[in-house]
């Protein structure tokens, strides 16, 4: 398989409530898609990289600039495709992975559309369908916190993720703990915003039996999230600072996490999160699938990779009305907790000519 070409779209989609977290406030998503043409079939891939630099180094504009300059340009000129190659011709650029796993999913679509195989079954799932969690922002005040959980819960979401930072931390858990009781399958998530020092004031959150804190500390710090995974029951869970399944191992092995959440854009693609899986599979690390706020292109992929066996805990894979009224693909719907996982070829989904056309900001065409 040849690559012919790659266009890189940028998309506009309001989200349906401001989501804060403790680096920022989204209210809408600024996504970069890629879309590879071969001669074989066209595929499609989502970079998750965000419009700023806030949650990690890469961000949208910066993704599509090493894309256009360096990245494809290596992937033309590659030759014959398989699966492993995008990879391997990328690999002499640093970083960049979220731009990386982007391209590498386009031209995995297309070769997996071109065999009519489904990216699940490639990527070794076991089941057709995966439980969803949902991650709920820092709020204005926790009865507006209460009334969006509340919401989720009878929606039917198997668990909730709140969001922490210094000041939002103890009281929405404990509030959320009494008004809906203790079988809630319940996490936070502090993206980076704590420091070793806050150590005894988050094992305040011990008497709350979560399942998880996820990245209290910086990025970088993983002899930090070891001291502190020593001083807290609750287990620390990391997102930020796995940028491979090298590191995913390490920090494990250092104790600075018991569990890991699973991001293929954040460690450079589908193919390396599922090394990631197989060798924390082979550990007994639980793991789950992270989300960055997809449209139904990421989201599809993502619920795929799901559904491998070493994904033991709900992920961050919530129906397609969590984040937009009006999806890129027809929509992901929340059956019984759950999110089916697409049948068809490759991703199993496409955009809807006439709303992608409606969203797009600008289109880009780079030939092979
Ligand atoms: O830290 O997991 C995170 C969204 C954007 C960037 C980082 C994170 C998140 C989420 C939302 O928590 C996950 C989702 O529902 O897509
Ligand atoms: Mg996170």
């Amino acid at each position: 398989m040849k690559l012919e070409g790659v266009e890189l779209r940028r998309v506009a989609l309001p989200l349906v409530s401001p989501f804060r977290t403790s680096f920022g406030v989204e209210q809408d998503r600024d996504v970069l898609l890629v879309r590879a043409v071969t001669d074989g079939a066209e595929g499609w891939g989502e970079c998750v990289a965000a419009a700023e630099p806030r949650y990690s180094s890469e961000y949208a504009d910066g993704a599509a600039d090493v894309l256009r300059r360096f990245l494809v340009p290596a992937v033309a000129g590659a030759g014959d495709l398989d699966p492993e190659a995008p990879g391997a011709a990328m690999a002499f650029v640093k970083g960049h992975r979220m731009a990386k796993a982007a391209l590498e999913l386009a031209v995995l679509d297309a070769w997996l559309r071109a065999r009519d195989e489904p990216l699940a079954g490639h990527l070794g799932a076991t089941r057709d369908r995966v439980p969803a969690g949902v991650s709920v922002g820092i709020m204005g005040s926790v009865a507006e916190l209460l009334d969006a959980v509340a919401g989720y819960l009878g929606q039917g979401y198997l668990r909730i993720k709140l969001k922490i930072e210094p000041g939002w931390d103890l009281e929405p858990v404990a509030a959320v703990r009494e008004r809906f009781g203790d079988e809630v399958l319940l996490q936070v998530d502090a993206n980076a915003a704590y420091t070793v020092a806050d150590a005894g004031h988050l094992a305040g959150l011990d008497r709350f039996g979560l399942l998880l804190i996820e990245q209290p500390l910086a990025e970088d710090d993983l002899a930090g999230h070891a001291e502190l995974a020593g001083r807290l029951a609750t287990p620390v869970c990391l997102d930020e600072s796995i940028t491979s399944a090298k590191v995913a191992v390490d920090a494990v092995a250092l104790g600075a996490c018991r569990i890991v959440n699973v991001k293929a854009g954040r460690v450079g693609g589908y193919l390396e999160a599922r090394r990631l899986h197989d060798a924390c599979r082979e550990r007994g690390v639980p793991l789950w699938c992270g989300g960055m706020l997809e449209t139904g292109i990421g989201r599809a992929a993502n619920v795929a990779l799901a559904a491998l066996p070493g994904f033991t805990l709900p992920g961050d894979t919530s129906a397609s009305d969590r984040y937009y009224r009006q999806d890129l693909t027809p929509p992901f719907v929340l059956r019984d907790g759950h999110l089916e996982v697409p049948p068809g070829p490759g991703i199993g989904v496409e955009p809807v000519p006439e709303i992608l056309e409606e969203l797009t900001t600008s289109a880009e065409w780079i030939p092979a």
